[in-house]
């Protein structure tokens, strides 16, 4: 399930509008409430953020890299250690591990690897192949956000700086990933997992 969260968007935006950012400098890390990292991602990039804390999966909800390259999402009210399975579109799924302070949390430069152009969470030779295959091709194409029905790729994925465009930067990108796999959430509640185990299950008096 996927639902924008509208306090980091509202965030952003007044950081925005009181020009306390420019773009590539964050000049106020931390940020009181928010979790905050700079990733290799172009602005505006939509990224689906799963958190698992206190031993539970929370619903996942999408944030996006404002103007000035800075991703940001609320940081959950607890004093463990929570991990945040991070994944923009095209790209891996990242693990990143903190633990919450009042002040903020900034995470600093974070890398995703990029361009799974068929989101099968694997950076393969398959997608080394098909953004080679695309050299020179740009976004007026008329397929460039379709799903290829024979590729099962889009090239829009292919396209990792967001350039609107596929050259050498994107095939470099995609060769220096080369092997990353996703970082991928547990894929159901710790305490389902627990009960299915049997582990938690009251016992009956001997
Ligand atoms: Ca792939
Ligand atoms: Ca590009």
């Amino acid at each position: 399930m996927l639902s924008v969260c509208v306090q980091c968007a509202v965030f952003i935006i007044t950081a925005t509008i009181s020009g306390s950012q420019s773009p590539g400098q964050p000049s106020m890390p931390p940020y009181p409430g928010f979790v905050g990292l700079e990733p290799n991602l172009p602005p505006m990039s939509l990224v689906e953020v799963t958190l698992v804390y206190d031993g539970k999966r929370r619903p996942s909800f999408g944030t996006l890299v404002d103007e000035g390259g800075v991703l940001l999402f609320s940081a959950p009210r607890t004093t463990g250690s929570v991990s945040a399975y991070a994944k923009p579109h095209g790209g891996l799924s990242r693990r990143l591990v903190f633990v919450p302070k009042p002040g903020g949390v900034w995470l600093g430069h974070v890398e995703f690897p990029l361009g799974d152009s068929d989101e099968n969470n694997r950076i393969d030779q398959g997608d080394l192949d098909y953004v080679t295959k695309l050299r020179g091709k740009t976004d007026k194409e008329a397929e460039w956000y379709d799903w290829g029905e024979t590729t099962q790729r889009m090239a829009w994925y292919a396209d990792t700086n967001g350039d609107g465009r596929i050259d050498e930067s994107d095939i470099a990108t995609v060769r220096r990933f080369l092997g990353s796999k996703s970082q991928e959430p547990p894929s159901r509640p710790s305490v389902v997992r627990q009960l299915l185990s049997g582990k938690s299950l009251a016992r009956p008096p001997q």
